[in-house]
């Protein structure tokens, strides 16, 4: 059976270091990516939904991890992202460590990582660090490419291809929040993961 995730509220936004990280049990899918991968966005077109998740045309919006409960069962998480070289480091380095930390504390509860990248750029030297640090952690991927309403039919062929040469073996979907492109298998996707 098909579940729609587009019965979801805010639960809440950890930062650094919170207490009680582990709060229960609930099944988990969490989102990473470069700032300005349309992460927040992708979360608003899987629950159908036009602003739950705050989302912003100033990159470096997400700066906590922001939790939605789907169907009172789940966890949908929005993590802050990682990688961008400019930022004053001590602040860099506070958002990698939320990322890392986050995920080891609920590392048993994790189903899914979902990771974008962008489609245009490829994966880029970040990405790698953070995927190898997912496998690290022996947790399940799923690569997102994002932004391809950006590219041509051709170019997004040679962007998959690109894609399935730096993420070996893993599953690659291509997606358009704006459009609605893919969204769908997305969310199959990640229901494959919650009800394993
Ligand atoms: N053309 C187009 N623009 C989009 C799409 N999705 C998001 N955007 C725009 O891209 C900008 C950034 O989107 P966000 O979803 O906030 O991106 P994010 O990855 O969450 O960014 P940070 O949290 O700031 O790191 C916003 O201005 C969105 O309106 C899309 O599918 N197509
Ligand atoms: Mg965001």
């Amino acid at each position: 059976m098909w579940i729609k995730f587009n019965e979801v509220v805010f639960y809440k936004s950890v930062s650094l270091w919170a207490e009680q990280v582990l709060f229960d049990n609930k099944k988990e899918i969490v989102f990473v990516g470069r700032s300005n991968m349309w992460k927040s966005s992708l979360m608003n077109a899987i629950f159908e939904k036009k602003d739950l998740v705050k989302t912003s045309s100033t990159p470096g919006k997400t700066r906590l991890a922001n939790i939605f409960t789907v169907w009172k069962k789940y966890y949908l998480t929005d993590l802050p992202w990682y990688g961008f070289a400019k930022l004053w480091r001590d602040f860099k380095e506070q958002l990698e460590w939320l990322i890392s930390w986050y995920l080891e504390e609920r590392k048993s509860s994790i189903k899914k990582v979902v990771m974008l990248i962008d489609s245009k750029l490829g994966a880029q030297e970040s990405d790698l660090d953070m995927y190898k640090y997912i496998l690290w952690l022996e947790l399940p991927v799923t690569i997102v490419l994002s932004k391809i309403d950006k590219l041509s039919k051709n170019e997004l062929m040679k962007s998959i291809n690109h894609a399935k040469e730096s993420f070996f073996w893993q599953e690659i979907i291509a997606v358009s929040s704006s459009k609605n492109i893919w969204i769908l298998d997305l969310c199959k996707n990640i229901q494959a993961a919650l009800i394993k």
